[in-house]
């Protein structure tokens, strides 16, 4: 009997501790501007990723990757919605990469690249 609740409570404090990652899933990019592999016209690039959940923008990291391998942090801007992570740079001709790294609200920490051309 003892065995039996103490294996029940047991259950009981997984699922507690489980149910919250399942039910806010870590965030996924879903489509970004620019689009991966996208031209875009400088030297005003705004960006915008969306995201499949909440992303919390202040513990979110934007990094533009120059074609010669130097990087450079971007200033998370005022989130256009509270799946997106926004920001903006000033940038020559050239290809870049934005290095994203995602902080969802379950705590799960997602990234990728998205490489892109300015003419
Ligand atoms: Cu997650």
């Amino acid at each position: 009997m003892q065995m039996k609740r103490i294996f029940v409570a047991a259950l009981a404090a997984c699922a507690l501790f489980v149910l919250p990652r399942i039910a806010f899933a870590h965030a996924h990019l879903l489509s970004s501007t620019p689009a991966a592999n996208a031209t875009v016209h400088g030297p005003d690039v705004a960006f915008e990723l969306r995201f499949n959940s909440r992303v919390d923008g202040r513990h979110s990291v934007l990094t533009l990757v120059t074609a010669d391998g130097r990087t450079e942090p971007l200033a998370v801007g005022n989130q256009s919605a509270e799946s997106n992570l926004n920001a903006h740079a000033t940038l020559k001709p050239g290809s870049y990469t934005l290095r994203w790294q995602a902080l969802a609200t379950d705590g799960h920490i997602t990234r990728g690249e998205i490489p892109f051309t300015v003419r």
